[in-house]
């Protein structure tokens, strides 16, 4: 029998929520002290959270995570030219040009997309200050390769964490590598604050400029020693970040399972492909289900499996596509790269539904409308 639609749309992702009786009593703490914002009590305790979760005092939290990692880029000085990844979410590189840096974009490696450690120096000019990485569906980069670059040129090495919250490499979190990451901690994360960022740093000296950069630049109420902005975390998002730092080991064991489902119940569909297992020293955080299509072995193409898919009620995404560069506003920078990893990928990724209330029984639907489609394709086994 061909499967049948579900009945409400099957989003790529949906947030993990509290209960509301849990959240409802911190909302009564917030009625009680009348205090919303502006390093209220609950942010100092989300703060102090975090920081035991990272193992570090050098944090600063943020409204959200394109204006921590903006802030973060200017708190370090950084300027001229940045090495970075257009296989990314568009704030990575508008972050960079809000500063007035000139992002150059260079290829990803096959397996896990993330930057390309001999791209990266091939690109090395006398204006370069910095390396950008991204570690893309929480897939942690090539660290050690970056970090002998970086150290090599001497140049900032700096991560975009924003999707792997929950990730560690040999023990350690992702915010143990290189000088500076950020984390962001939006709805559509697995781990979330409403709307939220934040960044962890090597220098402990860089907390004080953050944390003047986000607030103003205010030292004290007469005061003003840089102009900052304002891209202070409140207390209802901190409320909700501690709410949902709480059972986050076993929404990660739940969306772990999902991963085991889809690979097992797609392996036998031609033209599907995962990324591969990660190392064992790697803890992974199973925040999106990205897989490629080989529109020759599957018989349809990455767009047509994702149109079809939506007849299903399944929404799934064209996680990064298009690349950043061919955006209009960077359509402009010359770029000597030819990019073609990132170029293949971009067309041929799509990231599936994976959410820890997603029901196992769902993702099997899931994998057997795609090989429905698979099979009913007119080029299948041609
Ligand atoms: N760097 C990287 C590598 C990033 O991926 C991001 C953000 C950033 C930097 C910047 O961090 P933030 O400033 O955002 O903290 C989403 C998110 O808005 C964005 O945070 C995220 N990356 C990006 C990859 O995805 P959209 O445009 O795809 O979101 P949207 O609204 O289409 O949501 C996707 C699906 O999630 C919806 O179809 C349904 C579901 N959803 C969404 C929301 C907002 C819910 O069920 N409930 C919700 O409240 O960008």
């Amino acid at each position: 029998m061909p499967p049948q639609p579900f009945d409400k749309p099957i989003y790529v992702t949906k947030p993990f929520l509290p209960s509301l009786d849990e959240f409802t009593e911190g909302v009564k703490e917030i009625w009680g002290s009348h205090w919303l914002t502006n390093n209220g009590p609950i942010l100092e305790r989300f703060n102090r959270e975090l920081s035991n979760y990272f193992e570090t005092d050098n944090i600063c939290l943020f409204n959200n995570g394109t204006l921590a990692l903006q802030i973060g880029l200017q708190g370090m000085n950084i300027s001229g030219e940045v090495i970075t990844t257009p296989f990314t979410f568009v704030a990575t590189s508008h972050a960079l040009y809000w500063n007035k840096i000139r992002p150059v974009f260079v290829d990803i490696e096959p397996d896990y997309y993330t930057l390309d450690p001999a791209a990266v120096e091939a690109a090395i000019t006398p204006w370069t200050t910095a390396i950008l990485a991204v570690h893309v569906y929480g897939f942690p980069c090539k660290l050690n390769a970056l970090a002998d670059i970086a150290r090599h040129y001497k140049l900032a090495l700096i991560y975009d964490a924003a999707h792997a919250f929950g990730v560690s490499v040999g023990g350690r979190p992702m915010s143990h590598f290189g000088d500076m990451s950020m984390f962001s901690f939006h709805a559509t994360k697995l781990f979330h604050s409403i709307e939220g960022g934040m960044l962890t740093f090597r220098d402990p000296g860089l907390k004080q400029t953050f944390d003047y950069l986000k607030n103003f630049g205010f030292k004290n109420e007469v005061e003003v020693v840089m102009p900052g902005t304002n891209a202070k975390m409140n207390e209802m998002q901190a409320l909700m970040g501690i709410l949902v730092l709480k059972p986050l080991d076993k929404l990660i064991e739940r969306s772990r399972r999902i991963d085991a489902t889809y690979r097992e119940c797609l392996k036998n569909v031609p033209g599907i492909k995962f990324p591969p297992p990660l190392p064992v020293n790697v803890k992974y955080n199973y925040i999106y289900q990205p897989i490629e299509i080989d529109e020759e072995q599957f018989g349809m193409s990455r767009d047509a499996l994702y149109e079809a898919l939506k007849k299903y009620n399944i929404i799934s995404r064209r996680y990064f596509y298009p690349l950043l560069c061919d955006f209009a506003c960077y359509r402009s920078i010359s770029i000597k790269d030819p990019l073609l990893t990132a170029r293949r990928i971009s067309e041929r990724i799509l990231c599936l539904p994976i959410y820890a209330d997603l029901a196992l029984e769902g993702v099997v639907r899931i994998c057997e409308t795609i090989a429905f489609l698979q099979k009913q394709s007119p080029f299948a086994g041609v």
